[in-house]
């Protein structure tokens, strides 16, 4: 199937996938959540997300492997790889808060392909591939050129591995807090990624994640103009462990920061 098709596929899996969410979140009751770990949960609307999306996956493309959040399928090496988050924002979902999303990705070997993110909360459908400008409900958008650090919008994401990141995000918020323009934590990886995006957030700064959280966002993002790197600059983001995403415009600023506050992560 050629990549547009499965483009437009992906999209309608993904607003169709979100619709459930919404509609299970209306009788969705606090006791069918279930703990991962200290602070992780999942419920059974996550895994049934999940078994909706990989069913169609694989009818679309039986030979790709799968790398997702809940573990309902496996990678083994093949040539193409969805990376699917069925609910990311789950602790906001949990709460009956905003945003939460529904974030599938393909990769062709190490380049992805196309990413789709559809944040269920305002109905909006985010996409881009490699090789197309980034789109938000049909709209192309793109970052902000904001450079100016006094100024700046910064999206912060707190990690459930809480001991791990403390001391490391706790460096950052005394560098930044009182110097930028603001600073918020909204809890969906993948919707902050495609605000970005869109020019609502000049910086986001996160770590210990799923390739899942941000397969789709960070393609999206590129796609849009923005930069996303590991805390050095580099390119192991993709594994989610260390994400710097920005505009491009204070990216080198901010890794500066970072580089303060590292060796204390
Ligand atoms: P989730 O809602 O899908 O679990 C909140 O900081 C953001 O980080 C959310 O996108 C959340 O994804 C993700 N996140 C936090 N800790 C994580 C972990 N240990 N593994 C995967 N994703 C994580
Ligand atoms: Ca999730």
């Amino acid at each position: 199937m050629e990549l547009n098709d499965l483009l437009e596929e992906v999209k309608t899996l993904a607003v169709e996938t979100g619709r459930f969410l919404r509609t299970e979140r209306k009788s969705f009751r606090r006791d069918k959540v279930e703990k991962k770990a200290a602070h992780d949960y999942v419920s059974y609307v996550d895994k049934t997300s999940e078994q909706l999306i990989v069913k169609r996956l694989r009818e679309l493309l039986p030979e790709a492997g799968f790398v997702t959040e809940e573990g309902s399928a496996f990678f083994s090496g093949e040539e193409y790889c969805w990376l699917v988050d069925p609910l990311d924002g789950t602790t906001n979902f949990i709460h009956d808060n905003a945003p939460y999303c529904v974030s599938i990705a393909l990769r062709k070997g190490n380049k992805m392909q196309l990413g789709v993110v559809y944040e269920c909360c305002r109905e909006e459908l985010y996409w881009a591939t490699k090789d197309s400008p980034a789109y938000l409900n049909g709209q192309e958008i793109h970052v902000s050129d904001l450079s100016v650090l006094d100024q700046a919008f910064i999206e912060l994401g707190f990690p459930y591995d809480a001991e791990r990141f403390r001391p490391f995000i706790n460096g950052i918020i005394a560098s930044l807090y009182g110097h930028v323009g603001g600073l918020r934590l909204l809890g969906s990886a993948a919707a902050e990624l495609c605000y970005l995006a869109a020019g609502r957030f000049e910086a986001r700064i996160e770590g210990l994640l799923g390739p899942w959280d941000i397969a789709a966002g960070s393609l999206i993002l590129q796609r849009a103009g923005g930069r996303v790197s590991d805390f050095n600059g580099g390119d192991t983001y993709h594994s989610g462990h260390e994400v710097l995403a920005s505009n491009g415009k204070l990216h080198d600023e901010l890794l500066k920061i970072i580089r303060l506050h590292l060796q204390k992560k």
